[in-house]
């Protein structure tokens, strides 16, 4: 079978997954594309030889449509997923599931109701060979639990119009995420601790700053998050556990050696940074699709992370006070 995807969203992110759709993976093909500015939706359906449409709505009810990828900005990611869940199709949610664990729990009624697990949410570092190396080093025990693990998140630079909230709901929901899968714990406090800030900055926002998170065994999380670097993308993860400390660089394969010194290449964006990552997730997503089956994080998932989420701003509100977080009882669904 081939799965027919239709995708909302027709951004970097959107384009990004086309591309590997049509060029990398098999098993898919791309048959609509909705976006609210018409000319981007009409640009990618021609590609793909598809329908564009102007809402995500009017996308999910094509009955040609047999699954739905969601590439737009986080805050509206809800509707949509509840739409798509409404129509029994499945969804792979690019990060956030949502902006506010609210919505998240929307998403998660939506779903039980529907008494299936259709929302797939791309935290593609899940499927990231590195960070697989790390979590088989912490799995496998040889080196005693895990004690702390340092985060560092560098861009390049963000767009004009990407703010504050951003840096949390945007940038540090892939940690929150991938240390609540590496540690296998939930979240249980954070704070946000204000930092010097940069001069790289456009006005207006507040960065750079750095999150300290403790799971309910008292393990130690912090991130760097710092998006205006100016010179490449930089994603480093270091776990410290009794016996060893593990760490995860920038991975770049290519040494330079010359008059200037031994260098190596810079990458630049998350998109090359973390390719085999995303190739392996939408791969997964398409043959489980295929099967009729779910696959990757859950809505659970989604809500667990962007309740840090929560916190975090409001940490952030009180002048970087430690916030518990109060996660609902998970629902067996979700087990
Ligand atoms: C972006 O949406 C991503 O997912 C990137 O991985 C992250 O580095 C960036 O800050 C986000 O805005």
């Amino acid at each position: 079978m081939t799965v027919n995807i239709g995708l909302i969203g027709c951004g970097g992110m959107g384009r990004a997954h086309v591309k590997r759709i049509t060029e990398d993976l098999s098993g898919a093909q791309v048959v609509a594309a909705a976006d609210l500015n018409p000319q981007a939706a009409e640009e990618v359906a021609a590609q793909v030889g598809g329908k564009a449409y102007g809402s995500g709505a009017e996308l999910i009810s094509d009955p040609n449509v047999d699954a739905v990828l969601v590439a737009t900005f986080g805050k509206v990611h809800a509707p949509d997923v509840i739409a798509a869940i409404e129509a029994g199709k499945y969804v792979l949610c690019e990060k956030p599931l949502a902006t506010t664990a609210a919505d998240c729990k929307n998403i998660m009624q939506a779903e039980q109701r529907a008494g299936k697990k259709l929302v797939t949410v791309g935290f593609m570092r899940r499927f990231d060979q590195g960070y697989n190396q790390l979590k088989k080093a912490v799995d496998q025990g040889e080196y005693g639990p895990v004690l702390m693990v340092h985060n560092r998140h560098r861009n390049p630079t963000v767009p004009a119009n990407y703010t504050s909230r951003m840096l949390i709901d945007d940038t540090a929901i892939h940690e929150i995420d991938t240390m609540r899968w590496l540690t296998g714990e939930e979240i249980k406090a954070v704070r946000v601790d204000p930092v010097r800030q940069t001069s790289r900055a456009h006005a207006g926002l507040e960065e750079p700053i750095v999150l300290v998170m403790y799971t309910d065994s008292g393990i130690r999380l912090d991130d760097e998050v710092n998006v205006n670097l100016g010179w490449g993308y930089s994603i480093e993860c270091e776990v410290v556990m009794e016996s060893a400390a593990a760490r995860l660089g920038d991975q770049e394969k290519m040494f330079i050696r010359d008059i200037n010194g031994n260098r190596n290449a810079i990458c630049t964006s998350h998109i090359d940074r973390f390719k085999g990552a995303f190739d392996t997730e939408v791969q997964a997503w398409i043959n489980a699709v295929a099967q009729d089956r779910h696959t990757g994080s859950t809505a659970w998932d989604g809500y667990a992370a962007t309740s840090v989420v929560d916190a975090a701003l409001e940490s952030q509100k009180e002048g970087g006070k430690e916030i518990a977080i109060q996660l609902i009882a998970k629902p067996a669904f979700y087990n």
